[in-house]
């Protein structure tokens, strides 16, 4: 147990947790029954992963990245007792939406779920014309309102952070192309009332090492800690083969959070086992949430492996923070 409460928040002494395997170096390690979900996981669906979770009613929901057998991306809600064992609703979310013209749901793909005050965001790469953000708003994972897509195409990685700062909801963003992207650096923008968005600040860019040199995107919602806010992101490496996505992990200021503290200069983990080697795209490491416990500190990374399986990584905040702060680099 950690002895001093570096995270701002609440216990959650039901999440998944596995402590570090004797002898392991690096600061974090894959979960023993990784894929939690594998190939072919319900009725229309090849794969899930990229997917988001929460603690939800003394358990747990997902908003899960299903693609169907069409190879196209819907958004299906899922409930869980323990976080590992997923019962996956075999229809998609079908939103409740009063405007025709953003109602429609071309392909829905990368979902962050986001508590904030008394609601629960859903955002996600949405088809408005390209990918952009799209926002939905519920309360209970059943009815859920989608509302106006936050910019302009094209964009990706929507992640909010989980309180108001300065009366504002804050969204880090990453500006893009209808394709594969091969750039992308991380913007935060503001909102007062989730629909306007603006006072767009640069947060951090590609570059410095090859593991994140040809672009950054946000993965989990920040994590509040005494020492900034903990944001888990991927970093992106070209080579002769394609890309590969790395994790990374950055504190940033928690009254400005535009301004990097720390960026780790080395990954924090590489797609190197066989389920974020080999799938429908190789060499994918792509977290979307976390669970945490302040109470331990102990936190568990959900991310995509390969574009095919869902998995968790765990850490714990003291050694993430003092890796963070022992391999940063701020450029
Ligand atoms: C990104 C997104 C992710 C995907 C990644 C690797 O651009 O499409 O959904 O995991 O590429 O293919």
């Amino acid at each position: 147990m950690s002895a001093k409460l570096t995270i701002i928040g609440t216990s959650l002494p039901n999440m998944p947790w596995e402590d570090k395997p004797v002898g392991y170096n690096e600061v974090l390690w894959r979960h023993s029954g990784n894929p939690v979900i594998d190939t072919n996981p319900i009725p229309c669906a090849q794969s899930i992963y990229n997917s988001a979770v929460i603690p939800f009613a003394g358990a747990f929901v997902g908003v899960f990245r299903v693609d169907y057998k069409s190879c196209m991306p819907f958004l299906h809600t899922g409930t869980s007792n323990d976080g590992l064992q997923w019962d996956i609703e075999h229809e998609r979310i079908q939103f409740i939406c009063d405007d025709p013209e953003i109602a429609t749901m071309t392909y829905a793909y990368d979902p962050r779920v986001c508590k904030i005050e008394d609601d629960y965001y859903i955002t996600w790469c949405n088809c408005y014309h390209g990918p952009t953000i799209g926002v939905a708003r519920t309360r209970d994972f059943k009815t859920i309102y989608q509302m106006e897509n936050s910019y302009l195409p094209f964009n990706r990685n929507g992640v909010l952070f989980p309180r108001k700062i300065k009366g504002k909801f804050l969204m880090l963003n990453r500006p893009s192309d209808n394709g594969h992207t091969p750039f992308g650096d991380i913007f935060l923008s503001e909102s007062d009332d989730m629909i306007h968005w603006g006072r767009h600040r640069f947060v951090m860019g590609a570059g410095g090492q090859w593991w994140q040199g040809t672009k950054v995107g946000a993965g989990p919602n920040p994590i509040e800690t005494t020492e900034g806010w903990l944001l888990i992101y991927h970093g992106v490496l070209n080579t002769c083969n394609g890309f590969v996505y790395n994790m990374g992990a950055a504190l940033l200021d928690i009254d400005k959070p535009w301004k990097v503290l720390h960026r780790t200069n080395r990954y924090i983990l590489n797609p190197e086992l066989p389920y974020e080697t080999t799938g429908k795209t190789p060499n994918v490491a792509f977290p979307c949430a976390a669970l945490v416990d302040a109470l331990t500190g102990r936190i568990a990374i959900y991310y995509g492996g390969a574009d095919t399986y869902t998995c968790i990584a765990y850490t714990q905040i003291d050694e993430l923070i003092d890796f963070i702060k022992a391999n940063s680099e701020v450029f």
